[in-house]
């Protein structure tokens, strides 16, 4: 593990979101200089868009750049000169990449490739982490997946991710670049988007609690998932950069839960029945559904030493009562 007086520098993409922030708050803690790519907007709205930085934001050194654009990308790798750059920016929204598949894959593809390209350019020696995900699976064959498991997305969101996963191997095999990929698997948190299912659910618990609401529009109940806590997944990022060879590893829990679960838990949380306030509505449907997604994640545990903690009730808990906590009502 890296010490804690590292002098070590990191460039995030994506640094704004989820993942972005507890890996940002990781990375400040293990002693890194952090610095971020946002868009512009987020730094004339930083109360809105920065919200999740807002505890780091003085130690951050955040650079104005956009995925669609070479020259802001290799401007930020040219001055940042980074050791280890972790690539999360996407359109991670899957079903909106069904409404728009075009933006989805030039963000997600020409993006990573940008990045890659730059910074095999400019910073040979610097370790790449891209973001790859459970939805490369898409229509499993087999369950539980691993990294030898075929990939088959079901979404222009899971074709984006499959290029950005070969482009990032053909980098590695190619230039000798430490470039990895995670397969990471569903991991949600109170920073969660709203618009993903978990945090609906949350947040809809709470504002029905609230009085705010009074019913939660959901699609598919019995679709099923792996999910796990974003703050822990962040570390398995951080620690696929620390092996001597750059290689690509699945993260996720292992066990499965159907939305209907979570859903029940979540209301029952707070002592609600869901079958009173939830109503199915096929619009929410989307026009492919993946297969079983459940991870094996044996090789992260035995090269990586990482395995998950936080159990799936915990984590529906603790979204919910922050939630809650928001709302004033905890
Ligand atoms: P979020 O949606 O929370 O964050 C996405 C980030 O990407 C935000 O910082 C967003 O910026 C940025 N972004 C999006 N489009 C652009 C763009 N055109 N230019 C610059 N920045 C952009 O995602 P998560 O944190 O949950 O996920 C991080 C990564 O991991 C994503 O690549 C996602 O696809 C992948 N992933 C996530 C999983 C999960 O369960 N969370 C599982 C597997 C993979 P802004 O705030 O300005 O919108
Ligand atoms: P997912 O997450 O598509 O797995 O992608 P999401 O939470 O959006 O959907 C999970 C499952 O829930 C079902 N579902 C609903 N989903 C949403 N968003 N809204 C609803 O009302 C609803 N009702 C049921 C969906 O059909 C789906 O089966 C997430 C993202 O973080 C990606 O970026 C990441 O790569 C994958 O996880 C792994």
């Amino acid at each position: 593990m890296a010490s804690k007086t590292t002098t070590k520098c990191a460039l995030i993409t994506g640094i704004t979101g989820q993942d972005g922030s507890y890996l940002a708050e990781w990375l400040l803690g293990q002693g890194y200089r952090v610095h971020g790519i946002v868009r512009r907007v987020a730094l004339e709205d930083p109360d809105h868009r920065l919200s999740r930085l807002k505890e780091i934001r003085e130690r951050l050194v955040l650079h104005a750049a956009s995925l669609e654009s070479y020259a802001s990308i290799h401007r930020v790798v040219h001055e940042v000169q980074p050791d280890e750059c972790y690539h999360l920016a996407a359109q991670s929204f899957v079903s909106y990449s069904f409404d728009d598949e075009f933006s989805t894959l030039n963000t997600n593809i020409n993006g990573t490739h940008f990045l890659l390209s730059a910074v095999k350019t400019l910073a040979p020696d610097c370790r790449f982490y891209f973001a790859g995900s459970s939805e490369m699976f898409g229509m499993a064959e087999t369950v539980p997946q691993n990294e030898d498991t075929r990939f088959h997305p079901r979404s222009s969101y899971g074709i984006s991710k499959v290029a950005g996963f070969d482009l990032t191997r053909n980098y590695r095999e190619a230039y000798g670049m430490h470039a990895c990929s995670g397969i990471l698997f569903n991991h949600e948190s109170p920073r969660r988007g709203f618009e993903f299912v978990t945090r609906k659910i949350t947040a809809g618990a709470a504002r029905i609690l609230a009085g705010k609401s009074t019913e939660l529009r959901l699609g598919n109940l019995e679709a099923l998932r792996d999910w796990g806590h974003a703050r822990e997944y962040v570390v398995a990022m951080w620690l696929m950069l620390q092996q001597a060879q750059p290689d690509d590893y699945v993260v996720a829990t292992g066990q499965c839960h159907s939305v209907r679960e979570f859903v029940e838990l979540a209301f029952s949380h707070v002592g609600l029945d869901y079958t009173r306030f939830v109503i199915p509505d096929p619009e929410l449907y989307r026009p492919a559904e993946v297969n079983v997604l459940r991870g094996d994640a044996s090789k992260a545990r035995r090269v990586l030493g990482w395995t998950h903690q936080v159990e799936f009730a915990d984590l529906v808990r603790e979204m919910v009562d922050a939630d809650c906590r928001a709302l004033g009502i905890l």
